[in-house]
């Protein structure tokens, strides 16, 4: 998949990324949309409630419009901790703002939403979590914003809602959500000796 540039880069035109990563100055200035697709989890109180409420209030945020809500799928917990079922999801968003500000903008709203950062265990329960898993066909890794999300493509419980939104979304490095899907479902091949071997 790649971003695209709806709105109107002015003098960036050349180069819709680096026009987007530009501070705005001025009345004049656009920036052009990407889509980008955020995961939903939740596993604690109302899931399905604090879910919808979440994808909610990323429609209301400035410069991000939801335009497309996966279904929302009981999930097995996936890490080290044991903990309730998940409820997870995703959704597309066209957006103005950069991956650091859509970013801040999310964890925001997981602070709207009641979730206290300090009170958690890493992979452990959480009233909501909201990750940014692509931005365009971006990929950054700076200090507290990897994108694509770095476990991506281990996770079922992300890929599938991504799966349903855009089966051709394309996962830098790495090929299309549908075919990461795939390859989860795919067992690894054995690695015992081949029958031509010499022995
Ligand atoms: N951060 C950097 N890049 C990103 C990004 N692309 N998206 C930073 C979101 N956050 C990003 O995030 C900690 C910090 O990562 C953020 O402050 C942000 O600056 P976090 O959400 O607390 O999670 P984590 O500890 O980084 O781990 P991770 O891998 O995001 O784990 P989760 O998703 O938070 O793990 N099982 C099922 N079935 N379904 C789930 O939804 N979720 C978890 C929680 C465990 N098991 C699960 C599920
Ligand atoms: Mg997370």
């Amino acid at each position: 998949m790649s971003s695209h540039p709806i709105g109107v880069p002015c003098e960036d035109r050349g180069n819709p990324i680096k026009a987007m990563l530009r501070p705005r100055r001025g009345r004049a200035r656009y920036r052009p949309l990407v889509r980008a697709y955020v995961g939903l989890g939740a596993n604690l109180g109302d899931r399905e409630a604090t879910i919808r409420r979440a994808v909610a209030l990323v429609g209301e945020l400035a410069d991000v419009a939801v335009v497309g809500v996966s279904s929302l799928r009981e999930t097995e917990p996936w890490g080290p901790v044991e903990q309730p079922r998940y409820l997870n999801g995703a959704v597309a968003v066209e957006t103005g703002l950069s991956p650091r500000e859509l970013l801040d903008a999310l964890l925001d709203v997981e602070r709207r939403l009641g979730r206290a950062r300090d009170d958690e265990e890493r992979w452990g329960p959480r009233t909501i979590d909201l990750d940014l898993l692509l931005y365009g066909d971006l990929v950054l890794d700076e200090p507290g914003l990897d994108v694509p999300h770095p476990r991506l493509h281990e996770r079922r419980f992300a890929l599938e809602p991504l799966a349903e939104l855009a089966p051709d979304a394309l996962v830098p490095g790495r090929g299309t959500a549908a075919e990461m899907l795939r390859a989860l479902d795919t067992p690894p091949q054995e690695t015992g000796p081949r029958a031509d071997a010499v022995h």
